[in-house]
This record gives structure tokens, C-alpha cells and sequence, in this order.
């Protein structure tokens, strides 16, 4: 069969991501047979976009088009942007060319697909196990048979959302399963992803076993770990520097749980370092609770280039209010563990969850005053996205700061405690960053429109990711120009 994968994502902030499930999904439908192409928005206008997906079909009319959506908007309350919005007028630009079956994949789906399929005119929408329910799904179309009630799919009824969530990756055991390493050049223009900072994500588990009342992992990936072997990561990691990748990041939704799986992931990529495979190593999500001085040690022989921790809060209040597993003297514990390290690490603080006050943020906010080496940059987001079927949601309908029903909450809906006004926080962060923080950064920060210069520029001088190790430098130079 004909098989055209459309990866959806146009959004190039903070940095563009390189379309790792899509282009996995689509080798997966190459290698049981099907012709494919691909098509991918990242660096294209949206007209343009729109126009090359019209001229391809017209000359090639596929059986199937997969379209890969990420990310459904910013998460950004101070400038909310709405990408899903960009799903209807694709679905019918692909429906004016010809008949093709349209199936929605990606993370976006598997967080709000009832929401999406209603919203874009879809087929049908497959919620994870993209590599294995693709193939599947084409299989049953190739021999007539419905599409729909492949197991791993949803889809509307006369307006009713029917799902087969069938054997989901859930029971699937990973353990010693090589890691799909796609080949990305072949799918991508890797060379302008790298140019703009972009890492190859690699995955090594599936699961998360928190339950923080805001989060959409567990909806995504299931709450059980499914690990993938260190050999596995290994080869993996071997495979992306023959490929000619120099940054790998690990796209684990928590990257240091459970820690004895870390650990042997870096001891593995100390091996390969001594091989001399010895690529850059990033990872945006380390859980303060299992920061130790062993795993930090082990990161930087490795080769790690920089760390992302997930602290959220320093306030007790908030840290209990969020469910996060771990209180106040974990994130202080981790900064003295990280600060007798080298490595670089990048924090993350989400302001105005239940139970924030304007003496909670003024705790956060010592604490990162205080604790956080001048060196490290420090995000702070202000409001929290409120996703149906989360804790957060429940706790938005009872204090009355949520009415609209699941289908509105496609247009991002935050939560900001109705203890503390935002837009208090985000003067109060503001202040912050005006004074000698120079490594504080908001989510006005991350959103700034040019950071694709910047980053070709620091790229054009050979600097190496992450780029936020130049946060302080970046903040300096744009100081003179009212930019905070
Ligand atoms: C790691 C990560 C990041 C890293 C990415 C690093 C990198 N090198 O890729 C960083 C920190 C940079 C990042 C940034 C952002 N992220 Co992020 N990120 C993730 C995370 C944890 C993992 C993503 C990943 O790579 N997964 C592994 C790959 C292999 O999976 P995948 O691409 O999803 O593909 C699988 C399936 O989706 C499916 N599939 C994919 N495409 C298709 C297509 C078809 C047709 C089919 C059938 C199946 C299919 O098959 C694949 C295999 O199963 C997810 C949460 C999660 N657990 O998924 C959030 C997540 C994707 N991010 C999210 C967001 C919001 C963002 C930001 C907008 C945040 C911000 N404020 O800036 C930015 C956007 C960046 C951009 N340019 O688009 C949201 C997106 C949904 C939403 N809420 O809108 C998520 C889901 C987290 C959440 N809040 O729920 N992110």
C-alpha cells in the first residue's frame, strides 16, 4: 500500500525536536512492505506546508496518511499558542485531494484523542504502541478489513468515541528488544535539525510511576516501567554516532527512575566512551528524589552534557499540593549534591499550583537564589495546563475555577491556585530576573521568537548543546535591548 506520514510539528521552541516517533512509525510501515513518504512541517510556513502536502498528493494518491501531532499548544499561559488548531484545515486540504484513510498518531493524541479526532475530521486515531498498531492497522486495511477496530485505535461512531484499547504496550516487556534507531537522514533533513541545537532523542523505558495530579505521562506511556536493557541503550547510542549524531537525548519521561536503571544505562555509556563512542548525553528530566552523588558521578564520566531537573517547587505545601513524591528537603539535598559536581544542569519550577501562596513562590524563589549555582539556569512557569482525566481537573471543577467540558479544553485552560494572583507571580519572577539573576528565565524566555537565530549563530561558532549553558551570556547581550 501507499503510506504518506505527515509529521505535523511546525514548533521550533524552544529548539526545534527531531520527529523521533514518526519517523519510527513510518520505518515501521516501510518495513512490512508498504511504500512511504514523508512529510515534515518543522522548518516549513504554514502555507507552504499546506501547499507541498496538496502538490505531493496530487501526483501520488496514498492508501493511508498518517499525521504525527506533538504538541497541542505551548503550555504557555503568558502567551498561549494553539497548535492543534493547525489539525482541521490540514485533515480537509488532505481530503480535497482524493480519498486516503487519515489516522492520528503522536503524543498529542494519546493525551486528548476523543478531543482531536472530534476536532480535526480524522478517521481514526491511534493512542500509543505507534510501531506496533500502525503496521497492524495497515495489515487489516490491505485485506478490506475496517480500520477502525484495530487493537491500539480509537475512532468517532456517529458521534460516539469508541475505543479498542486492545493489548496496549502496557503488558509488552522490553527488556533485551533492540531500541528502534530510526534512520533519520533518510526521513529528515538532519542536517538542519543539528544546525538548530536538535538532539536524537532516544527512549529506554515506557512508563511512569508517579502520580503528580497535572501530568499526562501515565496516559501516554502507562504507569507500569517497561525497560529497555543497558546493552540495548547501548547499541542504540552506537548506531546514532555512526549515523553522525554528536548530541543523544534521553527522552525517558524521568530519565533517573527507577535509578539502578539509570545507573547502568551510564555505566554502559561509560564502556562505550572508552570505545571511543562519545556523543554528547542530555536528558530534561531528573527527579530530585533520586539525585545522588553516585548517579551524578557516573552521568559525567558518561559524557553529559547538561540535566534537567524537575523540582517544581521548594515550598513543602506546594511539593504535597502537586503529589509530587518528594518534599522540600529532596530539592534542597539535590542542589548540594549537584553543586559539588561539575555538571551543568538547567532547573524547572512550575509556579501557582494548589496550595501556592505568595509566601510559597517567595520560598521557591529563595531557594533559587540561595541553592541554585549562578551558573545553572532556572525556568519558572507560571500556571499549570489542566488535561482532561487529571487530578488538576477534578481539583479545577471543585473549586469552581473549571466549567467548560473536555471538548473546550483543547484551547489550552490553566490552573493558577486562587491563593495568589498570576499575574502577581509572573511580575514577582519578572522583578527577579531584572535584578542580578542573570541564570533566571521565564516562560516569555522560552518563547522568544528569536531563538532560532540565536541558535544558528552559536551554532555557526561551533558551540556545542545545550545552549541554555549560555543563558547568563544570552540574558547579558540582550539586556541593552529591553529584552529581559
Ligand atoms: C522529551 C520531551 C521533550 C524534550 C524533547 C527532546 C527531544 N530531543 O526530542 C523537550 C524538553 C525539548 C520538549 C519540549 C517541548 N515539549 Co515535550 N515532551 C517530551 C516527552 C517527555 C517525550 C517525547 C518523546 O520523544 N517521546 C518518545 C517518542 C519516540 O515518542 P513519540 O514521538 O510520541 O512517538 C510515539 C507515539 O506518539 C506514536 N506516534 C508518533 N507519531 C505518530 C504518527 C502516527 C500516524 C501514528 C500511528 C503513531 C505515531 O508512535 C511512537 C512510538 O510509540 C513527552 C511526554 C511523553 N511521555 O511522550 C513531552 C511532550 C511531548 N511535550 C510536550 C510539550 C507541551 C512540549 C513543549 C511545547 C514545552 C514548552 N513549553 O516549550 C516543547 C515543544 C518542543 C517542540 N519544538 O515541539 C507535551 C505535548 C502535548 C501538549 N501538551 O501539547 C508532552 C506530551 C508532555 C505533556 N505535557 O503532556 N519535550
Amino acid at each position: 500500500m501507499r503510506v504518506l506520514m505527515i509529521s505535523a510539528n511546525r514548533n521550533s521552541l524552544p529548539e526545534p525536536v527531531m520527529p523521533a516517533g514518526a519517523c519510527m512509525v513510518a520505518e515501521a510501515a516501510r518495513d512490512a512492505g508498504h511504500e512511504v513518504k514523508f512529510l515534515d512541517f518543522m522548518f516549513l510556513k504554514w502555507e507552504k506546508a499546506l501547499g507541498r502536502t496538496r502538490s505531493l498528493l496530487r501526483g501520488w494518491r496514498p492508501d493511508v496518511t498518517g499525521i504525527s501531532a506533538r504538541n497541542i499548544d505551548g503550555n504557555n499561559l503568558g502567551g498561549p499558542v494553539f497548535f492543534a488548531r493547525e489539525l482541521p484545515p490540514l485533515v480537509r486540504a488532505i481530503r480535497e485531494q482524493g480519498h486516503t484513510l487519515i489516522v492520528l498518531g503522536g503524543a498529542a493524541v494519546s493525551v486528548m484523542p476523543e478531543e482531536l479526532l472530534r476536532a480535526s475530521g480524522a478517521d481514526c486515531a491511534v493512542l500509543s504502541g505507534g510501531t506496533r498498531v500502525f503496521p497492524k492497522l495497515l495489515e487489516r486495511v490491505s485485506r478490506g478489513a475496517g480500520a477502525r477496530e484495530t487493537a491500539g485505535t480509537a475512532w468517532l461512531s456517529e458521534g460516539d468515541f469508541k475505543k479498542n484499547a486492545g493489548a496496549a504496550d502496557e503488558t509488552e516487556e522490553l527488556e533485551d528488544k533492540k531500541i528502534p534507531v530510526p534512520d533519520y537522514a533518510h526521513w529528515l533533513d538532519t542536517r538542519r535539525y543539528t544546525a538548530h541545537f536538535a538532539a536524537a532523542g532516544l527512549q529506554t523505558k515506557l512508563g511512569c510511576r508517579f502520580d503528580c495530579i497535572y501530568c499526562t505521562y501515565k496516559k501516554i506511556e502507562g504507569g507500569g516501567y517497561r525497560l529497555h536493557s543497558a546493552e540495548a541503550a547501548a547499541h542504540a547510542v552506537e548506531r546514532l554516532w555512526a549515523a553522525g549524531f554528536r548530541d543523544v537525548e534521553f527522552v525517558d519521561n524521568v530519565f533517573n527512575c527507577p535509578c539502578e536503571h539509570a545507573m547502568g544505562i551510564c555505566e554502559a555509556l561509560v564502556h562505550l566512551k572508552e570505545r571511543g563512542v562519545r556523543p554528547g548525553y542530555h536528558t530534561i528530566e531528573l527527579n530530585p528524589l533520586f539525585v545522588t552523588d553516585e548517579l551524578v558521578s557516573l552521568m559525567e564520566r558518561a559524557g553529559f552534557a547538561g540535566a534537567g531537573i524537575t523540582a517544581e517547587s521548594a515550598s513543602d505545601a506546594v511539593l504535597h499540593g502537586l503529589q509530587k513524591g518528594f518534599c522540600a528537603e529532596h530539592v534542597y539535598r539535590a542542589a548540594g549534591i549537584v553543586g559539588r559536581h561539575r555538571l551543568p544542569c538547567f532547573w524547572i519550577f512550575l509556579l501557582g499550583g494548589p496550595g501556592e501562596t505568595r509566601n510559597t513562590v517567595e520560598e521557591t524563589l529563595r531557594f533559587a537564589a540561595q541553592r541554585i549555582r549562578p551558573s545553572d539556569p532556572v525556568f519558572f512557569n507560571t500556571g499549570l495546563r489542566i488535561y482532561p482525566g487529571t487530578e488538576l481537573e477534578r481539583t479545577a471543577r471543585r473549586e469552581g475555577l473549571l466549567s467548560l467540558p473536555a471538548e473546550g479544553m483543547l484551547e489550552p485552560v490553566f490552573y493558577v491556585s486562587p491563593e495568589v494572583d498570576p499575574c502577581w507571580i509572573m511580575a514577582r519572577v519578572g522583578r527577579e530576573m531584572g535584578k542580578n539573576h542573570l541564570n533566571f528565565i521565564d516562560q516569555g524566555s522560552l518563547g522568544f521568537r528569536f531563538l532560532p537565530l540565536i541558535h544558528r549563530m552559536f551554532s555557526l561558532a561551533g558551540t556545542r548543546p545545550p545552549l541554555w549553558r549560555f543563558t547568563r551570556t544570552i540574558r547579558r547581550v540582550l539586556r541593552p535591548f529591553g529584552i529581559r
